[in-house]
């Protein structure tokens, strides 16, 4: 039979895009519930050509439900996940709740899904730089083994939520009019500005949040617990792809035209690696896609062993950051 299947948070930018790659990838529904917070109780959203209503989240909204996906924020998983599972529901959530718990898988389907075998209940969906990021690593490093990273990142609004995605356009409108605007949801400007992650900042180390559970959870996914990182987080101002620039040195040398053709074949990735076009991987065109672009694949000059490439990786952050990959969960659960 096929399974009874709730969103929570399903008014949320995520959440919307639940619905979209349920559909896009055809995947069987007996029922959808969808929740989120009192706010939004009796609002309507069409999925399948149906329109649901939108219930308030309660500890009774998993009655009889299959299978739970969560991204309503850290605090409601921790609350409701483990009620959710109670209920007999299998938990995908795309917080960062339960990601480094030991007894959580945290997967992406293309690098580590047989992480997935063993669980409790609920499985883990990554940061969204981390899941766009160790899909395009992994075809890389299962051919030779990855010494160190570093990553810059270039990350668009809808990773602050749908609220943040509104702010850009108000922001932007607003500036183009000559007229103040004042932000409230992201801390600084964001029209034509770019600033440091809006994530709380470690006044010890010096990094933020966001910078810390990318790095933990590209350790985790790809196996790697002790793999140096380098990293700097940086929201700009995009809708909803993020952008990495990323250095990886190998163990040993591995040629640009291998690289490419380890990554123009590897399930999840499309290779965007025009020299002569001056063509590469661009938010305008990973927007909306399951597939995540990845190219300017180049020798790093700044590893002087030529051991090191560095490349360029675009992704839609509300699909294979988030939507998109929890769906996947569910398919390969299923
Ligand atoms: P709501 O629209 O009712 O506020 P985003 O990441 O785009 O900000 O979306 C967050 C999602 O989480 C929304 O669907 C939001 O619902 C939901 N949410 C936030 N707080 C709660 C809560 N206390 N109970 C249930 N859902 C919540
Ligand atoms: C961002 N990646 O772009 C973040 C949002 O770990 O789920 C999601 C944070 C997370 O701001």
């Amino acid at each position: 039979a096929h399974p009874v299947v709730a969103i929570v948070g399903a008014t949320g930018a995520v959440g919307v895009e639940l619905l979209e790659s349920l559909t896009s990838r055809d995947f069987p529904v007996a029922e959808l519930r969808l929740l989120a917070s009192a706010r939004s109780a009796g609002t309507r959203l069409s999925f399948r050509g149906r329109d649901h209503v939108v219930q308030e989240l309660t500890e009774d909204s998993f009655r009889g439900v299959d299978l739970a996906l969560f991204s309503a924020g850290a605090s409601i998983s921790r609350k409701y996940g483990p009620i959710a599972v109670a209920a007999g529901a299998i938990v995908v959530d795309n917080s960062s709740a339960f990601r480094m718990a030991p007894e959580v898988p945290l997967v992406v389907p293309e690098v580590n899904a047989a992480a997935m075998a063993a669980h409790s209940g609920i499985i883990a969906n990554p940061n969204c730089v981390a899941a766009i990021l160790t899909v395009a690593l992994a075809p890389l490093a299962q051919e030779t083994r990855i010494r160190r990273l570093n990553v810059a990142t270039y990350q668009a609004a809808s990773g602050a939520g749908a609220a943040a995605m509104e702010e850009l356009r108000q922001a932007t409108a607003a500036y183009l009019d000559g007229q103040p605007f004042t932000p409230k949801v992201l801390p600084h400007p964001y029209a034509f500005n770019f600033f440091s992650h809006n994530a709380a900042v470690d006044p010890d180390s010096g990094y933020n949040g966001e910078e810390e559970k990318v790095v933990a959870e590209t350790r985790r996914i790809l196996g790697r617990p002790d793999l140096p990182v380098g990293i700097t987080c940086i929201r700009v101002p995009v809708l909803r792809a993020h952008g990495m620039a990323v250095s990886i040195e190998f163990d040993a040398p591995v040629s640009v035209e291998r690289a490419r053709q380890l990554l123009g074949v590897a399930p999840g990735l499309r290779l965007v690696d025009d020299r002569v076009g001056n063509h590469f991987p661009m938010p305008v065109e990973a927007s909306g896609q399951d597939a995540v672009l990845v190219g300017r694949i180049r020798e790093d000059l700044g590893d002087p062993t030529g051991n090191s490439l560095a490349l360029f990786v675009v992704g839609d952050q509300l699909l294979k950051g988030a939507a998109l990959n929890a769906v996947q969960i569910a398919e390969a659960l299923l």
